[in-house]
């Protein structure tokens, strides 16, 4: 249910259960979770690139996988999100390597907020991002109550969750919820030359940016600049640094090995 290639130090996972528009079941959640895992493990990839297969991206939760006119006993919902949803957030949030996300479609539901809680996202321009949860009772998941509402401020995130309105791409982006927009037979295509352009970068340097920039939001101004001055003394022992030095006193461009 999930497809993967490396190329040019881009690891390419592609959600791939088009019929369903990519919405998770336990295989699929499995799958993405090796996928990043080995993203995390191997030093040849050196930037992640999300899509989904199909006219979607995901819609979410495969709700065909829990039907409540089967009978049985009450859902786990907390048990499947401390389970299968929580460990693969954190797997992104967590990697020091570029994670970018292309929105080839619909995104609903914890496929919507899975999509945001990677660091650059670029959505094809039809694609809408659709808080699906209230209409089945249910609260933003994945992620979700904490960036939207970091993002974007009490005021959205409360109206998009409650409405589950859909979000057009273009409004996404002039919200400051995504990166860029693009026309639609070209987001995975300018999404990859993205992810390549980050792959041959300075890995480390660009992993340290992440999870500062992530610990921004949390840290106290001082705490911050604690955290700036170890990350940077970090980043300036390494080869990529020394090499990026010396591309600029040298005139030409440098070639970072991602060490
Ligand atoms: C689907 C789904 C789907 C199965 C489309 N499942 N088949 C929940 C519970 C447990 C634990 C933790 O967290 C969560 C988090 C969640 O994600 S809850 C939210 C779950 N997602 C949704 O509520 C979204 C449901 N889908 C939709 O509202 C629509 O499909 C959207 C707006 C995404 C797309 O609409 P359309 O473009 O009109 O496509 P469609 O509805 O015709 O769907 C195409 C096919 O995909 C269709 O199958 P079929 O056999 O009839 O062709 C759908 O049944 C299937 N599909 N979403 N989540």
């Amino acid at each position: 249910a999930v497809l993967t290639h490396l190329e040019d130090g881009v690891l390419t996972i592609t959600l791939n259960r088009p019929d369903k528009l990519n919405s998770f079941n336990e295989d699929m959640h499995l799958g993405f979770r090796q996928a990043l895992q080995r993203a995390h493990d191997e030093a040849a990839v050196r930037c992640v690139l999300l899509t989904g297969a199909g006219r979607g991206f995901s819609a979410g939760q495969d709700l065909g996988d829990r039907d409540p006119r089967k009978g049985g006993p009450a859902p786990d919902l907390g048990h499947t999100l401390e389970t299968f949803y929580n460990p693969t957030l954190r797997l992104i949030r967590d990697l020091a390597k570029p994670v970018v996300c292309a929105v080839n479609g619909v995104a609903a539901g914890a496929g919507a907020n899975i999509a945001l809680c990677c660091d650059i996202v670029i959505a094809a321009r039809s694609a809408k991002f659709i808080q699906a949860f209230s209409k089945i009772g249910l609260i933003p998941d994945a992620g979700g109550s904490w960036n939207l509402t970091r993002i974007l401020g009490e005021p959205r995130a409360k109206a998009l969750a409650m409405t589950a309105e859909p979000l057009p791409a273009e409004k996404a982006r002039d919200w400051g919820l995504i990166w860029d927009v693009v026309d639609d037979h070209l987001v995975v295509e300018e999404a990859f030359v993205l992810a390549k352009r980050l792959a041959s970068g300075p890995t480390r340097g660009l992993g340290l940016t992440k999870l500062a920039i992530q610990a921004a939001s949390e840290n106290s101004f001082d705490d911050q600049l604690d955290l700036e001055r170890d990350f940077q003394q970090e980043a300036g022992r390494t080869e990529d640094y020394a090499e990026g030095v010396t591309a600029f006193l040298e005139k030409r461009s440098a070639e970072f090995q991602g060490r």
